[in-house]
């Protein structure tokens, strides 16, 4: 095969020469394109994660407000109501149920120890009355922690002892059971996804 062989004139070399300076120009033109839109596509991710965020903890203050301003105190993921009066069992869980919460359920030794805090008889949302001996918190579930005081429960003098309140003492063990018709305080438990 012949090849013809074309001389390296002047205005060749030139013409090669604008090409590759034109075809470095446009690769940095990419070049310099590419990273702004990272930087912005980047920049615009950031932001809107940062705005979720935000809006996320002003929905939690704000429920967080709400709560505390009508009186509930916030432990471990519950808000907890105590009231400033005395009722029956029934009539406090109705008022806890009012409420949109229900008579404090106690499933750990911190939750026992905050609530102890409270000074008074006060009830907790346990109960025997569907059967006697078998004590059941407020959700239906049996008991996995139990803090009753020593002897109790007893079902004092054979009399019906079937709802659970927790008594002022300096002990850890301060469940009892007693009479449902009794006026105690009573302590509401919401639980809330903050
Ligand atoms: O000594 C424990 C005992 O104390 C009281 O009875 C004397 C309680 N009675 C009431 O709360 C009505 C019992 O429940 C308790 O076991
Ligand atoms: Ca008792």
């Amino acid at each position: 095969m012949d090849y013809v062989n074309v001389p390296d004139t002047p205005a060749r070399k030139g013409k090669l020469c604008r090409l590759v300076v034109v075809s470095l120009g446009l690769l940095c033109i990419l070049q310099v394109i590419l990273s702004i839109s990272l930087r912005l596509a980047l920049y615009s991710k950031t932001a809107k994660n940062l705005t979720e965020e935000e809006n996320s903890l002003k929905r939690k203050l704000n429920v967080f407000d709400l709560y505390t301003q009508q009186g509930w105190v916030y432990f471990g993921g519950s808000f907890y109501y105590i009231s400033p009066f005395k009722k029956s069992w029934s009539d406090s869980r109705e008022d806890c149920l009012q409420r949109g919460a229900d008579l404090v359920i106690i499933s750990s030794r911190e939750e026992q120890n905050f609530i102890r805090q409270f000074r008074g008889y006060i009830w907790i949302g346990l109960t025997d009355t569907e059967e006697e001996g078998t004590w059941k918190w407020v959700d239906g579930t049996v008991l996995n922690k139990r803090f009753w005081e020593t002897g109790e429960p007893n079902t004092f003098g054979g009399t019906d002892e079937d709802c659970g309140e927790v008594k002022p003492r300096e002990e850890e063990n301060n469940w009892n059971d007693t009479h449902c018709e009794n006026e105690n305080y009573w302590i509401c438990e919401k639980i809330v996804d903050l």
